[in-house]
């Protein structure tokens, strides 16, 4: 972004938006293609995914998990992860996660209102793929992108990273009272790209624990724009020596785009669950009431306190029997209300080819061109969920120069996937549901 300060309505020529159009179409027809998620659910699966070497990422982790997927790339929006599936320790098949995750819009809107981008579909985003260097990816391995019309860029970093303590438990009757101490350090999968859009750069980051959290944040570095220094109008800040240099206020709304393919079936059910917490009457103690709602319908959800929603397989359930399904836990945002689209922080539609980008969504006659227009009344049978995490920027005199990364995100966490921690030691196995508790 940010080298022009060009109006949103005539920010792009005409023919590039068709060109990109038929790429984000052809883009979107891959990434849902029927054989990644028509496999019955008892079906034996492959081990590996549907994808050649050069495109399947596979890494065994702490505790014996392993993620798998396949990756392709998007000109416009870049990195595209299909087909995630992990497998604990002692689980004889993959568990089957997400069909296609991605990003699905980086929308920056000045504060004074003389500029407004959308990044992903907007710039070149896709196109300016960047080239790693073996120290930018430590560690691991990085994959040549084949970048439409650019041709190929060292670009796709896969590795592993600490993440601390995976868990811990020091002797006490639940332990046998043998004076060990249950410990683990944890290590996440990380793939990741770099993107240019004019100043900025965007690191995309998709990480996966051992324990079967899925985290993907957005960071932006870079260089701020030299060109919107002229925040004197009370919407900037001062970066250069005194009263100079005010760099513009703005925000960067971040949009994913996931397609769940829980225990390999498009087909999901969403609930909210909302907690109410009542005060103490008398001498009593506070009480807190938790609510399901199911979401059968499409929906424009906002982040709450005590508030969370998971997307739950109709096709799998664990070893306890219980509905496998993955929790929405979003990261910091600062939400943003200026723009329909920007309103909410999460959407539930129905799965629509065209859908593909939250805001500035190429496809013509799609029902509007950003996902809160497709939130129209269907009942949910294939959801997509859209999130949108968003991030006020008021630039610094560190921001100077490059630009400290700075981070947005959420996380994916899993209920019930797996019938305990998936990364339980051998001797406390035996406690699923019946602690020992000494007595
Ligand atoms: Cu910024």
């Amino acid at each position: 972004m940010h080298v022009n300060r060009v109006p949103r309505a005539r920010k792009r020529p005409a023919l590039a938006v068709a060109g990109l159009a038929v790429t984000a179409l052809l883009a979107g027809l891959f990434a849902t293609a029927p054989a990644a998620t028509a496999a019955p659910p008892q079906a034996p699966r492959a081990a590996a995914p549907a994808c050649s070497d050069a495109y399947r990422i596979e890494q065994t982790l702490d505790g014996g998990t392993t993620w798998r997927m396949c990756w392709h790339y998007n000109t416009l929006s870049g990195l595209v992860l299909d087909d995630v599936s992990y497998q604990p320790k002692g689980e004889a098949q993959p568990i089957r996660v997400l069909t296609s995750a991605r990003l699905a819009q980086v929308h920056v809107p000045y504060d004074d209102g003389e500029a407004e981008y959308d990044d992903v579909t907007g710039t070149d985003f896709g196109q300016a793929l960047q080239n790693l260097k073996p120290g930018e990816c430590p560690g691991g391995t990085i994959k040549t992108v084949k970048v439409p019309d650019m041709g190929n860029v060292k670009g796709l970093c896969t590795t592993t990273r600490a993440r601390g303590h995976a868990y811990r438990l020091s002797d006490d009757d639940s332990t046998g009272g043998s004076g060990k101490v249950f410990s683990a350090q944890g290590k996440d999968l990380l793939v990741y790209t770099v993107n240019k859009a004019s100043w900025y750069e965007y690191i995309t980051e998709w990480r996966f624990a051992s324990d079967g959290t899925i985290t993907s944040n957005v960071g932006a570095t870079g260089s701020l724009s030299p060109y919107d220094y002229d925040g004197t109008d009370g919407k900037g800040w001062p970066i250069g020596k005194g009263a100079s240099a005010y760099a513009e206020s703005h925000n960067h709304n971040v949009f994913w785009r996931l397609n769940f393919g829980l225990d390999g079936s498009p087909k999901a059910k969403v609930e909210q669950y909302d907690s109410k917490v009542t005060p103490p009457q008398g001498d009593g103690s506070p009480k807190t009431k938790t609510t399901r709602t199911p979401v059968t319908k499409e929906l424009a959800g906002d982040i709450k306190d005590m508030r969370w929603w998971r997307v739950v397989s109709t096709a799998g359930k664990n070893k306890d029997n219980h509905p496998r399904s993955y929790e929405f836990v979003p990261g910091r945002s600062n939400k943003f209300p200026g723009r329909a689209f920007t309103k909410h922080d999460v959407y539930f539609t129905e799965y629509k080819k065209c859908e593909q980008y939250a805001s500035d969504n190429p496809a013509a006659n799609c029902g509007g061109t950003s996902v809160n227009k497709w939130v129209n009344g269907q009942t949910l049978k294939h959801p997509i969920t859209w999130v949108n995490i968003g991030f006020h920027h008021i630039a610094r005199d560190e921001d100077q120069q490059p630009m400290p990364v700075h981070w947005q995100g959420f996380s994916l966490a899993p209920r019930d996937v797996t019938a305990m921690n998936p990364l339980t030691p051998a001797d406390l196995a035996g406690q699923n549901g019946v602690p020992r508790n000494g007595s």
